[in-house]
């Protein structure tokens, strides 16, 4: 094939990245958190240029991820956090707004905005994607974000 491609590179050199993660279940989000940093720093990213801002819960994380997405400081922005299900539907509410958000305020902001609020049916499934047994999807979401980055820039060059 001699098609033109974009393919987005995964050097995070520069990048400037806001992460939203939520304090509800923080003992989850918090390693998502580290995941994250640890995926952008380990691919070139300096802490200088890496914010986190909390949140009370997932639910409040599209609000703060879209004033960052608009603010034109960031190349990206992941949101982070843990939504278990518990006793009561309040669990299916807070996952759909939440994913609905992200995804809403990625197509509305033009920045990319990364979705990696896990949804798990009890603790142990979110711990094993927060650094155990299913990897850490802070680690896939920060990945993900340095991808989508390098698209948007070559896109829109
Ligand atoms: N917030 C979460 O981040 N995870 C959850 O599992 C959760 N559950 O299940 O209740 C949760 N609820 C709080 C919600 O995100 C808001 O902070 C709250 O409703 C105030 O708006």
């Amino acid at each position: 094939m001699n098609i033109q491609e974009i393919n987005g590179t995964l050097d995070a050199t520069g990048l400037r990245v806001a992460m939203v993660v939520s304090r509800f279940n923080s003992l989850v989000a918090e390693q998502l958190l580290a995941g994250a940093v640890d995926c952008l720093t380990r691919h070139g990213s300096s802490e200088r240029e890496l914010s986190a801002v909390r949140v009370p819960g997932a639910f409040e994380i599209p609000f703060a991820a879209k004033k960052l997405a608009e603010s034109g400081r960031y190349d990206a922005v992941i949101c982070l956090g843990a939504v278990i299900r518990g006793s009561t539907p309040h669990f299916d509410y807070v996952a759909a707004e939440s994913a609905k958000g992200v995804a809403q305020v990625s197509l509305t902001s033009g920045v990319p905005v990364i979705n990696g609020i896990i949804t798990t049916n009890d603790i142990e499934q979110a711990l094993e994607r927060a650094g155990t047994k299913a990897g850490n999807k802070g680690w896939d979401a920060a990945l993900a974000a340095i991808e989508m980055a390098a698209v948007n820039r070559e896109i829109t060059a």
